[in-house]
Formats: structure tokens, C-alpha cells, sequence
């Protein structure tokens, strides 16, 4: 083998070498629970694994946050009694949630004051939520992180609450600069609701 084509192939296989990245991140980027799934072991049974894997999937879609296509959104915003809530059609509620999270239950935004803004509709822990960090009224009666599961109960129903003040979903600035006013069949556009 020339020397260039020896050279090379070491490149490529230190290039493969579990301690550099490219074999590296399809590990970090799994749930780190299922990591401790024993796949290849024996000293697990075919019957303990049946139990543990739906367990573990229900453990990380718990601690996880989940990014929701919009359609979905659209369908479970429906089901919690959003459309119509205060006056504000299901569309008002999917382009506030677009603006403010892009679906992204787990969405956690720093803000300049020092407050956090958390999941599907950036509800901020100024006022909403505790963070158990800085003092809040806490008027949602949550802790800011059960905001960024994948399940939207709480989220809707401190919405509700959020909408039920003077300003309205103009309380959502996102709102106002995206949504408010605007024709917002789109968002509802090819949904089955
Ligand atoms: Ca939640």
C-alpha cells in the first residue's frame, strides 16, 4: 500500500474511533434511560424487558419535553376547551404557541430580569409558576418544570388563567406582534379537528 493510502486509512479509522465524534453522537443524542436497557445481556428476561421498556418510554416522555406538529397541537388545544376560550378562536391559540415556542413543550427562555419563561406558551415564572429560586405569587399554583412535559393539562389550564386577565392573550407580546388581528385559517389549514 503506498504510504498517502496508508496515511489515509488511519485518518478515516481514527476518524471512527469511539473516543472522536462521529460514532459518539448517536449515543449522547438517545434518552439517557434507555441507555441503561441491558440489549445485549442475558441477565435480563424476555419478561422483564416486556415491563421495562414501556416503563422507561413513560419515564422519558415524562421528564422529556415533546416538540408537537401542529395538527396535534391543534386537536389536544381542542379537546382542553381552548377554542372559543374568552372569545379567542383554537387558530389564536396554535399561532401563540408557534411564536412563543415553536411547539416545543420544553422551551425554557432566560429573561433580562432573571425569570425563566417555560414551555408551550413561555408562561414565565415572574408571576405563574416557582422556579423555587426568586419569590412568585405562584398564581398558577405550579413548579415552572411541570411546564415542560410533554403533557399540555397544566400548561392549558394556567393559560386559561392567563387569558382570564384584563390584557387578554395580549398578555403574550408574541401574540400581539404575530397573531393579533391577522387571519389565522393556516394554522388550522389540512388539520382533522
Ligand atoms: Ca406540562
Amino acid at each position: 500500500m503506498q504510504p498517502s493510502l496508508v496515511k489515509l486509512k488511519r485518518l478515516t479509522l481514527e476518524k471512527l474511533s469511539p473516543n472522536m465524534g462521529i460514532l459518539e453522537s448517536p449515543v449522547q443524542s438517545a434518552p439517557p434511560l434507555l441507555l441503561l436497557l441491558p440489549v445485549s445481556s442475558n441477565a435480563f428476561s424476555g419478561m422483564s424487558r416486556l415491563f421495562l421498556l414501556p416503563l422507561l418510554t413513560f419515564l422519558t416522555s415524562v421528564v422529556e419535553g415533546k416538540i408537537y406538529g401542529r395538527c396535534e397541537l391543534a386537536q389536544n388545544l381542542k379537546a382542553a376547551g381552548l377554542d372559543g376560550y374568552r372569545g379567542y378562536s383554537l387558530a389564536n391559540w396554535v399561532c401563540l404557541a408557534f411564536y412563543e415556542s415553536h411547539f416545543d413543550t420544553g422551551l425554557v427562555d432566560h429573561e433580562a430580569d432573571g425569570s425563566t419563561s417555560n414551555g408551550i406558551f413561555q408562561i414565565n415564572s415572574h408571576l405563574w409558576c416557582d422556579d423555587l429560586t426568586h419569590p412568585s405569587p405562584n398564581i398558577c399554583d405550579l413548579h415552572c418544570s411541570d411546564l415542560l412535559t410533554s403533557s399540555l393539562n397544566d400548561d392549558i389550564t394556567c393559560a386559561m388563567r392567563i387569558v382570564q386577565t384584563p390584557r387578554g392573550m395580549g398578555t403574550w407580546l408574541a401574540w400581539k406582534s404575530n397573531c393579533e388581528g391577522l387571519d389565522l385559517s393556516d394554522w388550522l389549514k389540512g388539520c382533522k379537528l
